[in-house]
This record gives structure tokens, sequence and C-alpha cells, in this order.
């Protein structure tokens, strides 16, 4: 009589501590299958799959230093191409005030005008219709750009 429990513990230890190994390394297994594994070797599991963007392309054109003076500068680089949905972004590099004004837009697309712009002021435009965009500024009639919109 006394032998009985102790032949109930063996039981347990010999049955169900295996059992709750296999459990666990089966549980281990099943989040390395889902990706977990990849916190481990450092993988970034949240990464953008590649060829997805988030935003439009940003093209950055410079009013440069001199260029209110000097009328062999212009914006830098006069002529840009981008894919519908892209923005430029004028940036006054120089001591004195510019404008990128438009003067001629595709049909069915806004006109813009920055007004003035002293030095390190920043004016953006998202282009949204394809075609070509005219502009110049409204101070010096040496600075004129362009901007080709695609797709
Ligand atoms: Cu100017």
């Amino acid at each position: 009589m006394e032998s009985a429990p102790s032949k109930k513990k063996d039981y347990l230890q010999i049955l169900v501590i295996p059992i709750l190994i296999v459990l666990a390394v089966g549980a281990g297994i099943g989040l390395a299958g889902l990706g977990i594994y990849q916190v481990v070797t450092g993988s970034n599991v949240f990464a953008l799959p590649s060829g997805t963007t988030s935003t439009g392309q940003i093209v950055s054109v410079s009013m440069p230093n001199g260029v209110g003076t000097n009328q062999t500068l212009n914006f830098v680089p006069v002529n840009v191409t981008l894919a519908k949905g892209g923005t430029v972004k004028w940036t006054n590099n120089d001591p004195t005030p510019h404008t990128v004004t438009s003067t001629s837009v595709p049909s069915g697309a806004q006109s813009f005008d920055s007004k003035n712009m002293v030095q390190g002021s920043i004016f953006t435009y998202t282009f949204t219709v394809g075609g070509t965009y005219q502009y110049i500024c409204a101070y010096h009639a040496w600075m004129h750009g362009a901007v080709t919109v695609t797709g």
C-alpha cells in the first residue's frame, strides 16, 4: 500500500515530462516557420517589399548663389523630368529674393506661384497632370525653367 503513490509519481515523470518537451519543441518550430526566427537573425520582419514606395519622387531645384545679379546663371537644373505624382522642391540659395511662377501649364493643370522667396525659402509643388510646365522668376528675365511630367 505504501508504494502506490511512488509508482504514480514515476508514471508522471516518465510520460508527462517528455510530452511537455515535445510540445515546447513543436511550438518553437512553429514560431520559426511563421518568420519569428528573423528577429533572432536580425532580418527586418517589417521591411516593405522591394519596389514599394510610400511617397512620390522629389526633385530639388536650386536658385544658386549669385543668380540675382549674374545673368549667366539660372535655376539648377534648368530642366527637370519626373513621373506624375512627383514633387519639385525649389530652394533659394541666393541673397536676392526670387519667385517660381508658372507661365505655361498643360491643359487641366493648376498654375503655380511661390510669390516672394527670400534666401533660404523653400517652395514645393506636386505635379499630378502630365505634360510640360514652363516657369520664370518674376523679378529676373534671365531666370526660367521647365518641368516635364511623364506617365
Ligand atoms: Cu529671380
